[in-house]
Formats: structure tokens, sequence, C-alpha cells
């Protein structure tokens, strides 16, 4: 289909009037949106079915990526994007006095994921259609997403997220697909044929209905397919029966109780959820995702033996980790095929990323309640266990009945998934190097030791379409204009920049689109915060999930250090700043929600200070999610990311950040470690305890933060400040900050770093001061963030784990 900008007005018009029975003056912002996605799924659909086609008739491999979060943001803008006629469109509709920007305002946020772990999945989607992979998402079809933040009063207070309160037009519900899902019952076991065979009985089924969202690559005609599965009762179980029984009320709570599965997502970011209803939403994800893939593997009409040529299944972090089991049952009890034949298949099928090593992640769940949920799917467990444990007797460990129970999947009453996610699968991925040395040295020790040929690690990414083209338009148009468009497919040229780096007319170019992304911010903050902050001043941004191990006091702490100076000196000299924080707490975590009571209170109290001059302002941006970061980040000069090192695994907000030209404010943890080799030492501004040092400190036991209390003034009036009655809040309510940094011995080392950080706040101070210097470093960080593409992320996994062959000449 040839689209051109008159052909796309009549469209709008005419599909206004044909699907919503309105004309265009007429038509409200939500008539034009539905319009425009109607339009575009005309497009869409024709490649999406010639997609689908061609990988039945060539038979190519698909991947399955299982993921309990898919953060997808919006899809408007992106899709317009990728199918290549954003610019035309924007024209089309500005001449009909639409502005697309306000359109794309409309449009909800696909908020099914807590952070990091489920926007790298939406960022794997869309790399995986734009670079040939054939490759798919598997999730949930969650009805609330992540919760909606409100401050008030300074504190988080959550609010449902009703995202599908509007039809949702890019997802086709396919309930002929649906399959049945089965909880509960007993198993028993016969012999039939000289054979035992489990028969599960007296089971309650949930029937997990399909909704298809295309996937749409970019400029390359390539459409592959998101799957979300929501939990419906089945009719007759539902309506018949009890109706007739006069039990209409049961009918409905026995509706509601199955469809609660696909409910809400958990708002946990790497913590873990431990509950029933966690544990009924992973099975049911990859129950019903591996029964549809079987029944696309049976279109093939190839041998079962063979099903690992043709199908990769891989599971994001260990909460598809049942996918082992799951895909065992399938294959011995409904495919009729014995446990070394399914074992053979299961294991070559799955590999596994692990995300974190924060114990507080690691699922682990109590073996009564997983028998009685999944009786069948805990007798494979058990069964897998018991075979690799004879196995590392007979193997390497003989007698060394520790190491077994330390390995063993199940151990003292419950069951480690990421034990088994280990044994079921022929590849374990760390996602940045360091987190992966970490992995093979210390948590998975034992396991690298027995596999160590499964072990390998694939640096996280991120989209450069939605981090760069969507989020930052005119940076993209200067890039493209300098040096051309390759680097669109094939990010790594973004190197020809560098040749820039000194370029004054270039710089001022740079900086002059930075300064128009940070007007754009300051005005969102005018109107959501009410504060005005001054484009001028440095923007330092600190935007993530609140947790103690990210470090949001070391930040707050600063800021505090900074404006006691200035309380007591008005002529200590900095040069203005504007922080800005965004983030969200899992509702259950105390501490973190009182971090966020804290960077209000400050706030409140530094903004309206007029001693200070307006040298520091401070901002918390409410409800932090995709859309806002693409706000947000563009506007960036400086690029929080201070973690307690060894604890952030990767991170993918610091490479958005460099992408966008903003400087690297880091400790040696997770990706920060790759992006300081990617830009070089003077490119990046690096404080604190490296690997080496904090295992030493922490492993000594030597750490003792009331030392530090005691020796540094600084740190000393800022942690009474919290105790005291420096800010009007309830009496004790900081205190347990306080408690946690010197009752618990600050256990992620915020005072430890304290000192070095403030050396290094100061450092980026003294850069920006220094224009050319500050701009050369914009540009090579723009420069060298290529490869933190998630193209080449998705290459990585593509061929080095999912065996694919790749015929496009990627890379
Ligand atoms: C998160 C890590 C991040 C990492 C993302 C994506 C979990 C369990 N892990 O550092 O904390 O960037 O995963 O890999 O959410």
């Amino acid at each position: 289909m040839r689209l051109n900008k008159d052909r796309i007005k009549r469209d709008i018009i005419k599909e206004l009037q044909t699907e919503r029975a309105i004309n265009i003056d007429e038509a409200s912002k939500l008539d034009i949106y539905y319009a425009l996605s109607s339009l575009m799924k005309n497009y869409i659909y024709e490649n999406w079915l010639k997609t689908n086609r061609q990988y039945i008739r060539n038979s190519e491999k698909q991947v399955y990526y299982f993921s309990m979060e898919f953060l997808m943001g919006k899809l408007l803008v992106s899709n317009l994007i990728n199918i290549g006629i954003k610019d035309i469109c924007q024209e089309a509709l500005k001449e009909l006095n639409i502005d697309l920007n306000e359109i794309e305002e409309i449009e909800k946020d696909q908020g099914l994921g807590n952070g990091g772990l489920g926007r790298l999945a939406a960022c794997f989607m869309d790399s995986m259609a734009s670079i040939g992979v054939p490759g798919h998402g598997c999730g949930i079809r969650y009805s609330y997403g992540l919760f909606e933040q409100k401050i008030v009063d300074g504190y988080q207070v959550e609010f449902p997220d009703k995202w599908l309160q509007n039809e949702n037009p890019w997802e086709i519900k396919r309930k002929e697909k649906s399959v049945k899902v089965k909880f509960g019952g007993n198993v028993r076991v016969i012999e039939e044929d000289g054979r035992l065979k489990f028969i599960h009985e007296n089971y309650e089924s949930v029937l997990a209905v399909p909704y298809d969202t295309p996937l749409v690559g970019y400029k390359n005609k390539r459409v592959n397919t998101l799957r979300l599965f929501s939990a419906e009762a089945m009719e007759q179980d539902f309506d018949f029966s009890n109706f007739s029984r006069g039990k209409y009320i049961e009918a409905f709570e026995y509706k509601h109780s199955i469809e609660s599965i696909s409910q809400v997502l958990y708002p946990d970011d790497a913590l873990e959820a431990g509950r029933n209803l966690r544990l009924k939403q992973e099975y049911f994800l990859v129950s019903a995702g591996i029964q549809s893939i079987m029944r696309t593997f049976k279109k093939l009409k190839k041998p079962i033996e063979d099903f690992h040529e043709y199908i990769a299944i891989h599971i994001n972090d260990t909460h598809p980790a049942l996918a082992v089991p799951e895909l065992m049952r399938i294959l011995m009890d409904e495919e009729n095929l014995g446990w070394d034949e399914a074992w053979n298949i299961t294991a070559n099928t799955i590999s596994y990323t692990n995300h974190t090593i924060m114990s507080e992640a690691l699922e682990k769940w109590d073996v009564e309640m997983f028998k009685s949920l999944l009786p069948r799917i805990y007798m494979i467990i058990s069964e897998i266990n018991e075979r690799f444990c004879r196995e590392l007797w007979n193997t390497k460990y003989y007698g060394d009945f520790d190491k077994i129970s330390q390995m063993a999947i199940i151990a003292h009453n419950q069951i480690r998934m990421a034990h088994l996610a280990i044994v079921g699968s022929y590849s374990v991925n760390g996602v940045a190097k360091l987190h992966t040395e970490l992995l093979k040295k210390q948590e998975l020790k034992d396991f690298y030791d027995y596999y160590p040929y499964r072990f390998n690690n694939k640096t996280n990414g991120i989209s450069h379409r939605r981090w760069l083209i969507k989020s930052n338009p005119k940076l993209t148009e200067l890039i493209n204009e300098t040096i051309g468009r390759d680097w669109i497919n094939l990010p790594t040229k973004l190197r020809k920049l560098l040749k820039y780096r000194n370029d004054p007319a270039f710089q001022e170019r740079i900086y002059q689109i930075k300064q128009n992304n940070k007007i754009k911010l300051s005005n969102i903050i005018r109107e959501k915060n009410g504060i005005d902050v001054d484009p001028g001043s440095i923007f330092d941004i600190h935007v993530k999930r609140l947790h103690e191990y990210k470090r949001q006091l070391l930040n707050v702490f600063h800021i505090m250090y900074l404006y006691n100076s200035l309380r007591e000196n008005p002529h200590f000299d900095i040069y203005p700043r504007t922080f800005i924080f965004g983030g969200k707490a899992a509702p259950s975590y105390n501490m973190a929600k009182q971090i966020i009571k804290l960077i209000n209170t400050l706030a409140d109290k530094v903004n309206n200070d007029s001693r200070i001059k307006d040298k520091i302002k401070i901002v918390f941006m409410e409800n932090y999610g995709v859309s806002l970061a693409e706000d947000i980040i563009p506007a960036a000069n400086v690029s929080q990311q201070i973690s307690t090192t060894t604890k952030e695994a990767s991170g993918t907000g610091n490479m958005k950040f460099m992408m966008n030209g903003a400087i690297t404010l880091a400790t040696l943890d997770g990706a920060n470690i790759d992006i300081k080799n990617a830009v070089g030492e003077e490119n990046i501004v690096v404080f604190g305890l490296n690997e080496k040092e904090f295992l030493e400190l922490y492993r000594s036991g030597s750490y003792n933060s009331m030392e530090l209390y005691n020796n540094d003034i600084r740190l000393k009036t800022i942690l009474n400040q919290l105790k005291g009655g420096f800010f009007s809040v309830k009496k004790d309510e900081l205190s347990i900050i306080y408690d946690s940094l010197i009752k618990h011995n600050d256990e992620f080392f915020v005072l430890k770093d304290f000192d070095s950080y403030v050396k290094a706040q100061k450092k980026i101070e003294n850069l920006y001061r220094n224009k050319p210097k500050w701009r050369e470093m914009s540009i090579v960080n723009i420069g060298s963030s290529g490869v933190f593409s998630s193209d080449r992320t998705v290459y990585e996994y593509a061929t080095g784990i999912w065996k694919m062959n790749l015929h496009n000449g990627y890379y």
C-alpha cells in the first residue's frame, strides 16, 4: 500500500465518518486516535499475515520470550516510526489542524511491568522485529498495570492503573485460540501397556484467552506477535450449571476468583512476591504459552523429537521457570514421550536470563502450597530434582551431602526456582559483564563449576528507535543531517559523530537541542508540579525505581550538604542545579516510601527558601513510567547511576541517558562499567568503592557507619537533621532512615561513599562550567552509545543462544 499525505488526510476523514460516525470538525482527540490507529492497522495486518505465513512456509525457527512483564509504553508513534510514515502523517494531521503530540497524549501507557526487567522485554520485542528475528513475546494481559503513583502531602499514594478503560486498539482477542489451564485436584497413576500414566483429575480449569498485538519491525515489513493471556472462567462451569441450581451470587464469585489471575501485576521490583496468586499467575503464563506454541508447532508437521530445532523458549528471570516442568508434562502426558526423550527436548529448548543477585528477589515456593496447587507439576519437579541430585552424587560430588543439598532444586521444604531454571535449560546468562562474573564467582558458583559451558554474558541494550528517534526527534534530525541515516540500521555507526566532537558549530547545535529539551521539560514541571525551574541550571536527574541499593539517599544527602553550606554561607559557590527525581516504591516497601517523603519534604523546604536564591531546585515528578521517561531523559545533563557496587545487575536507564548526551555520574556497577569502557574515563565521572574494595570491606565486617558519623561533620549534621525538628514532619517519622544508616550499619554504604560522591559532584560542576569540554563529552557519549542498542543485544541472543540463522545481513 502506498501512502502519501493527501491519501492519509482523505483516509482519516473517511475513517471518522464510517467507523466513528463523526465529521472531522467535531471529532474528539480520542476519535482521531482511534481513526489513526485503525488506518495503520490496515497496513500492519497485511504484513502481519505475510510474516506469519512466511514463518510457517519456511519452517523458520521461532523464539518465544516468556516474561511476566512487558512495559511497552505507548504504541501509536512508535508504530508510525517503524512503518516509516511518521513525518507524512504528522504533516497530514497538521493540515487538518491536528497536533500529533496531542493525539499521542490520549493513548494510555501499556504499563504491564515494574521497571528495567519489563522495559528490557519491550525493547527486545522492538529489536527482534527490526533486525529480523522470528521472535514473539508471551505474557499476561493484566487488567491493571503497575499502580499509578500520586504524591499527596509528600507521600506516595497508589491508585489503580485503568489502562483498559478505553478500548485498546492494538490488540486482537482470539477467543478461538484459548487453551485450558488446570489447577488443583489430584493425580492418579495407572499402568497402561506396561507404562505408567498420570491422570490429573478433580482440577479446576481456567480459560487462557490470547490477545495478540502486532510488533512492527523498522521499515522491513516484518510483524511479530506479542501474545498476552487473559484468564476467564469456563462458561459451562460458570453460568449454566450454577444458575440452574440457583447459586447466582456464588457463580459470580467463582467467576471473579478465576479472573483474578490476570487482574493485576505484582508491583514488586527486585523483591519476591511469594504469594499463592503469584504462583498461579506464573503457571498460568507458562501453561497457556506452551500449549499455544505446541499448536503452532503442529502446523509445521515436523517430528516432535525435533521440537527444539524449531522452537526456542527464553525465560525472563525465574518467573516463568515452570516452563521446564510444564514442557515436560506436555511432552510426556500429552505427546506420550518417555522421560529421557522429553528431557532432551526440554533442556535444549529453554534458556534463562538472570537479572539480579539480590537475595530478596530469589523466588522460592513452599512445597505444601505448591503441591496442592500444581500436583502434577510438583511430581515432575521432584523427579527432576531426584535425578539431578543422583547425577551430582554419581559424577562430581560423591558423598558430599552439603554440596548436593546446596544445589538441590527442592530443599528445606522449598522449591528454588533459580535452580530449576538452570538445571532445565541449556544457557544461563547475566546482563552485564560484572553481573555475569559475580554469578559465576559467587551467587551461582556451584552451578558454574558444574555446568561451565552453560554460562554466558549478554549485556543489556535499549531500543534506539524509542529512546532516540522517538523521544529526541531534533537530535535525530541533527544526526541524520551530519552522518546520514545508516546508523539507524547499524547503531554502532553513531561513532561517525566522534569526528565532530570538537567542532564548535556542531557543539553549538548539540547544546541548542539540549536547551530546547530542557525548556520543554521545565514547562511540564511547571504544569505538573507548579515549580519554576531554570533551564539554564544543570539538570541532574535520578529516575528509576525507589530502592535502597539504588541510593536515592546518597543523592539527597549531597543536596542537604549543599543546602546546609548555602545557609551557612550565602556566598558558597555553586552552579545552579535542578535535581529531578522520579520513581515508584513497592507499596509494601516502607523504607523506600519514607525516602520519597524525605525527598518531597526537602524539596518543599529548599524550593521555598529565598535565602538560597534559586541556586537549588528539587523536583519529584510523580508517576514515573515509560512516557514520562521519554520527556525527561532527553533533557538531562547529568545521569545519576549511583547504586552500591555489585548490586545493580546492569541498569538500562544509564544507556538511555548517554544516548541522549547526558554525562553519567556513576559507581563502577553493572553496565556503568561498560559505559565507562565505551566512552573512556574522561567522558564519565566515576566515584565510590569498586567491586573489590566493596567486597573486601563487606566480607571483613569491619565497616562501621557510626565512625563516619562521628568523624564527618557534614554527615553528622545531615543525620541529626533527620531526627531533630529540622523538617516539619511528624515526630520520629524520618528516623527509620537514620536507624538504617546508624543502628543497622548502613547496608548499602551510603555514608561510606558520601565523601567520594561530593567530590565527584564538584567535578561535574567544574566540567559543566567548561562549556566546550562538556559539549565534547556529550558528543562522545552519543557517538559511543550505539553498542548499547538492543539490536546488538538481540543479535547476540539470536546467534549465541537461540542458534538462529539470520539471513538479512545484519552485522
Ligand atoms: C533488573 C535489574 C537491572 C537490570 C534489569 C534488566 C530485576 C529483577 N532486575 O539492573 O535490577 O537492568 O533487571 O536486566 O528487576
